[in-house]
């Protein structure tokens, strides 16, 4: 099913500076918004310039996200400070950083990466999708590039597979691509916008993952029959989902986006070994959220590589689905 080649990060970041200037400013900031996949990004066709083996559609969390300020420094080592706090450069976020920063920058060029990131850690979110988004304008600010968006979506695509859904407010679909530079595998924005749609996090569990989700995602590529239906499962997912966004029409964006989360965990539970994400209150909580809607509250679920939960549904039933949620920390993608 994947097509590995042997194009590296380095060349595709590169091709992306083709011609630009690599002296830096005196700084650069950027700034970018969580994303949570209502018709989700599993499985790669090359692990290593992150190009998806299928396309995928996001909508932005509003204000939370992440926020990054570079500047150069006259030290032999990088700093990076995560919230505040200075973070170890031997850690495996800050290994990531830096060999991020390698591809774009001049070498002997250090630099004081200061990072915040609005996502709370309790909610169990990850936050690389926002954080290399925000690294990403951050480079273009520092270096002066102005790159399209196309450029920086890539761009944001080579730190983090779902960082190139993160460059907009709202709902974006990530392009799949067919090339093996992946030039055509960027995010692109939909126009629409919804005001009454929300979002909501629902905490199950914040303890550390046994499996990291690029490792189960190779798992699953690799040893799963049930992915072979993936694809196919995709294609009339985004479809639908798009539709039902055009026409604001939540049972459709609610019913197609919890059933893509579904067919993501049974893929994951195929593989051999199985993984599960799954903690009994995550399946309590999906049933909870089953018996509200067959009692007619306007209620659906989407889940990522972990136990937790997101809510889906609109401004009028918000009131009501928090009484039942007392501990949701819901979104309004577009009231913000
Ligand atoms: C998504 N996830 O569409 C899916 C659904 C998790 C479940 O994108 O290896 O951190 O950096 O490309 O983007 C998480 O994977 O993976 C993810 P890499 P990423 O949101």
């Amino acid at each position: 099913m994947k097509s590995e080649t042997n194009i590296s990060k380095k060349h595709v970041a590169d091709l992306l500076i083709a011609g630009r200037a690599r002296d830096p400013g005196p700084g650069g900031h950027g700034r970018a918004p969580a994303n949570i996949a209502l018709c989700k990004y599993w499985g790669k066709r090359d692990e290593a310039i992150n190009l998806p083996l299928t396309p995928s559609l996001s909508v932005a969390l509003g204000e939370l996200g992440a926020e990054t300020v570079l500047e150069p420094i006259d030290a032999a080592d990088d700093i990076f400070i995560l919230n505040g706090a200075e973070v170890d450069m031997r850690c495996e976020a800050a290994r990531r950083v830096v060999e991020y920063l390698d591809l774009f920058r001049p070498v002997g060029l250090r630099l004081r990466v200061d990072s915040r990131s609005s996502i709370p850690l309790a909610a169990g979110l990850a936050s690389s999708a926002s954080g290399f988004a925000a690294l990403a304008l951050a480079l273009d600010d520092l270096f002066g590039w102005r790159l399209e968006h196309r450029a920086l979506s890539i761009m944001a695509r080579l730190g983090s597979g779902s960082a190139c859904r993160s460059l907009y407010k709202g709902f974006a679909e990530w392009l799949a691509g067919e090339r093996t530079d992946g030039m055509d595998s960027y995010a692109v924005p939909l126009a629409d916008e919804w005001p009454a749609f929300r979002i909501a996090l629902l905490e199950i569990s914040v303890a550390p993952k046994e499996i990291g989700s690029r490792a189960a995602m190779r798992r699953t590529v690799a040893t799963s029959e049930l992915y072979r239906r993936w694809p196919a499962r995709v294609a009339g997912d985004i479809a639908a989902i798009r539709a039902g966004i055009a026409n604001r029409d939540l049972e459709q964006v609610g019913t197609t986006a919890e059933g893509n989360a579904l067919a993501m965990h049974a893929t994951m539970i195929d593989s051999r070994p199985a993984i599960l994400y799954w903690k009994p209150e995550s399946v309590a909580a999906m049933e909870q959220i089953w018996k509200l809607r067959a009692a007619g509250l306007k209620v659906f679920f989407t889940m990522d590589a972990g136990p937790n939960l997101k809510l889906i549904y609109e401004e009028g039933q918000s009131a009501e689905v928090r009484r039942h949620f007392p501990g949701l920390r819901e979104v309004a993608p577009f009231g913000f």
